[in-house]
Formats: C-alpha cells, sequence, structure tokens
C-alpha cells in the first residue's frame, strides 16, 4: 500500500486534514462562548481547551518537526501540555480565548498546507507516506471523539443532531450467538509498510499463537445487559473483581453511566435528548469492571486483544491477517457505523457487508469494546515519534479497548488500532463482547 505516488499520498493527508477540521468545526460551532470555557465534567477539559490544544501539536509536528519553521506562540506550548496540566485544573489555566483558539488553528494550518505542497513526503520517517500528517490528522480526530464525550456529559439544550439512523439490523435473529474462531497462529499488528498511518502502539507485525475460542457474533445489547441489571448482578460481589465492587459500592452505581430507571421503565439521557434504552442496540457506557462482572455472570470472560484481533483480521482461506474485518479497502458506509454520523451505534447485527471472514459483525465502529487485556508493547516495539503518546501508558493499569465507536473517524481506526483507558472509565463510548474457550 505504500506504492502511492507522491500526489495520492499529498491528497490523502491534505482529506484527511480537512475532514478532521470540519469535524472540530461543527463540535465548536454549536454552542456559544460559555459553554465552551466552561467545564462541563471534572472528568474533561473545557471544549476550548481542546480547540488551541489540536493546532498546538499540529505546529509542534507539522511546522517546527517536519517544516523546520520556527514556533509561531513558544509561549502557549505550557498550557496546552496534556502531561502538564490535568483536565480537572485546565479551566482555570489563561486559555486562548475562541477566537484566539480559531485565528491560531487557521494560522497554523494555512502554513501547514504550504509544508505540505513542499514536502517530498520521504526520505525520513517522520514523513515517509506522509506519517506526520496521518498522525496528527488522526490526533485532532481523537480530541473530537473526546470533545463529542464532553458533549455526552454536557447538560443542556440539545447543541448536536445526526440527520439520520444508523443502519438497521439484518435478519439479527438468523444470527449464531457466537461464533468459533480456530486455534493456531496469526499474524498481530502491522508494519509501516503495510499501514503507513499505524502508530506507534500497532507495530510490529508479530505471530501469536492463539487457542481455539468462541466469541459472540455482535456486542451485548442492552436488552442482554438490562437482564444482568434486574436480576441482581449490581448487588453480588460474585460476579465482580474486587476492585470494581469497592467502586460500585463507593460511588453507588447500579446501571450503565447516563441510565436512569422512572416509571418501571429504563431510560437513557443521550446528547441532551432522553429516550427508553434501547435493547437492540449494543450496551455503552460501561467500564471495564462492569463489562468483566457481566461477562462472569453470563459464565463467559472477556476476550483477550490477541483474541479480538484474530476474530478481526484472520482470513482462514489465506492465512493472511487483513486490515479490516472485510478485507483491505477503506471504510465505507456500507462496512461500518463510524464518523459521529449517526451519534449512536447502530442495532446488533447491521453491517453485513462488514463482516469478519469468520462470520463476526460490527468489530470496527458502534462502540469500544473492552478487552481482558492490560496495555503493552509489542515484543520490538519503537517509540515513534513521541514516548507520551502511547509508551508512558504501558502497564497494567490500563486495559485495551478495541475495534473503535460510532465517535471514531475512518482515519483513526483500523483492525489493528489500539485503544486504551483505565478500567474504572465509563464515560468513553465503551461496550463489550463476550467470549469463551473451547468445550
Ligand atoms: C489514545 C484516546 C487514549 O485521548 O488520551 C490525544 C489519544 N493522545 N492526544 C487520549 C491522544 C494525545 C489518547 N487515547
Ligand atoms: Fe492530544
Amino acid at each position: 500500500t505504500v506504492t502511492a505516488s507522491p500526489e495520492t499520498l499529498r491528497r490523502r493527508a491534505y482529506d484527511a486534514l480537512a475532514a478532521a477540521r470540519a469535524r472540530t468545526t461543527l463540535l465548536t460551532d454549536c454552542v456559544d462562548d460559555g459553554e465552551l470555557a466552561a467545564q462541563h465534567s471534572p472528568l474533561m477539559s473545557p471544549l476550548v481547551w481542546d480547540l488551541a490544544h489540536i493546532p498546538n501539536q499540529e505546529e509542534q509536528w507539522l511546522l517546527r518537526a517536519v517544516g523546520g519553521r520556527a514556533a509561531l506562540r513558544p509561549e502557549i506550548d505550557p498550557l496546552y501540555d496534556a502531561f502538564r496540566h490535568p483536565r480537572a485544573t485546565r479551566p482555570s489555566l489563561p486559555l486562548l480565548s475562541p477566537r484566539e483558539a480559531r485565528a491560531y488553528a487557521a494560522e497554523v494550518r494555512d502554513r501547514v498546507l504550504g509544508v505540505l505542497d513542499e514536502s517530498r513526503l520521504e526520505g525520513d520517517p517522520l514523513v515517509d507516506a506522509a506519517f506526520a500528517f496521518g498522525m496528527v490528522a488522526q490526533h485532532e480526530q481523537q480530541h473530537d471523539e473526546t470533545m463529542l464525550i464532553t458533549h455526552q456529559l454536557r447538560r443542556g439544550p440539545v447543541a448536536l443532531t445526526a440527520p439520520e439512523p444508523p443502519r438497521p439490523a439484518d435478519d439479527p435473529a438468523g444470527l449464531p450467538a457466537e461464533v468459533w474462531v480456530p486455534g493456531g497462529a496469526f499474524t498481530m499488528g502491522t508494519s509501516h509498510d503495510e499501514e503507513p498511518w499505524a502508530l506507534d502502539n500497532e507495530r510490529p507485525g508479530h505471530v501469536r499463537h492463539v487457542p481455539g475460542f468462541h466469541i459472540d457474533t455482535v456486542p451485548v445489547t442492552c436488552g442482554a445487559y438490562r437482564r444482568f441489571v434486574d436480576e441482581g448482578g449490581y448487588r453480588d460481589p460474585r460476579w465482580w473483581a474486587p476492585e470494581g465492587w469497592e467502586q460500585i459500592r463507593r460511588h453507588g452505581i447500579g446501571a450503565p453511566l447516563f441510565w436512569r430507571r422512572e416509571g418501571g421503565q429504563w431510560l437513557r439521557r443521550r446528547f441532551g435528548t432522553v429516550e427508553p434504552v434501547p435493547d437492540d442496540e449494543p450496551v455503552l457506557h460501561v467500564s471495564w469492571y462492569e463489562a468483566d462482572a457481566y461477562a462472569r455472570w453470563a459464565g463467559r470472560r472477556l476476550p483477550t486483544e490477541a483474541e479480538w484481533e484474530k476474530a478481526a483480521r484472520y482470513d482462514p482461506v489465506s492465512g493472511r491477517s487483513r486490515r479490516y474485518p472485510w478485507g483491505d479497502a477503506e471504510p465505507s458506509p456500507d462496512h461500518a457505523n463510524l464518523g459521529q454520523r449517526h451519534l449512536r451505534p447502530a442495532p446488533a447485527g447491521a453491517y453485513p457487508a462488514g463482516a469478519s471472514p469468520l462470520g463476526v459483525r460490527q468489530l470496527i465502529g458502534d462502540v469500544w469494546e473492552w478487552t481482558a487485556s492490560d496495555f503493552l508493547p509489542y515484543p520490538g516495539f519503537v517509540a515513534f515519534p513521541y514516548r507520551e503518546y502511547s509508551e508512558v501508558f504501558f502497564g497494567p493499569e490500563h486495559k485495551v479497548l478495541r475495534g473503535g465507536s460510532f465517535a471514531v473517524a475512518p482515519v483513526a481506526c483500523r483492525g489493528t488500532f489500539r485503544n486504551w483507558d483505565l478500567p474504572v472509565r465509563r464515560q468513553i463510548f465503551a461496550g463489550f463482547r463476550t467470549a469463551r474457550d473451547a468445550g
């Protein structure tokens, strides 16, 4: 796939940067300046922080590192350094105003397009195949997902709407409950040659031996999860990891975040509206502990990260690992629910064209899927281009999530993409599917 010409790479980088900016604009133009500066949850930055952090990273990587340009506003770098200021403290910083942040973003982008025009896009790992441009577009899209989480946490009138619902399920009753994934070796991870915009933690590709296992055909639905809730799952310590039990006790948690019971019915809040919990949709806003407890209650377990990737990429006919479950083609609206087009997951059993060779559905898009695995480097990992993207997060305190949600842009989602978070987190667009051993 790296055989693309410089013109193709330049067009691809230009389009990816433009798509990210269009999404950022949409997420930040739909609320007023007061709402941009407000902190809607201590877990999140004010939106105006993201609005300037995005171009600040773009300036550092594309203008300074790639373009060799002098810093436009070096004095603001520390304000937008995520490691220097935790999210909860960001509202008290002397941040750029929304108007200043937008002007800064426009100025950086204008100059970046000049750098992109001039770059040969080869000869240095940072620019080979337009890597740094792809990385920066993915970074902006990752913050666009973060900002969508802030919108979900925000109280007040509706600011964002989706014009059309996601695809309906295709004969969900006819789907088998689980799929058998045969044991044996497969290639996990990828390389710069195969996937030029893959981030450092997805590399290198390496062989993994995975014993045969069964995995759910579709993510666990709200209807299935509701039975766990209604049958007392949150009141029985047998199902819970000790830290998870402690968390639900301490915070009085008894259902997924944003659910509430009213008049004998489960309702959920979604982007400023309240609706009945949709039984046929994948469950959303559960912590790793909740996913782990449900799986134990159901007599099952979470899949490991390697199992998830094998179910998503392994083609038993060729023995090859695909870029996506459906093959090597870029995601289209027929394959998966991505890109904040629908602002909700599609019903379980949708997107038959996105199924893996073994018949597993909705691995990409809809909901991030918690896996059993800690976030660890692959053998031979090399941090690139900065340790703070993933290396500093490796360790047992973060769990891996796979597959991307409806809020993830296609450019920041693929069969090898790895996300991670703390096992207590519930505001992210995360659900899960379950697995079991052979026999
Ligand atoms: C990969 C989603 C965990 O949001 O913390 C954004 C992405 N890294 N800016 C995060 C990221 C730096 C990261 N996650
Ligand atoms: Fe960032």
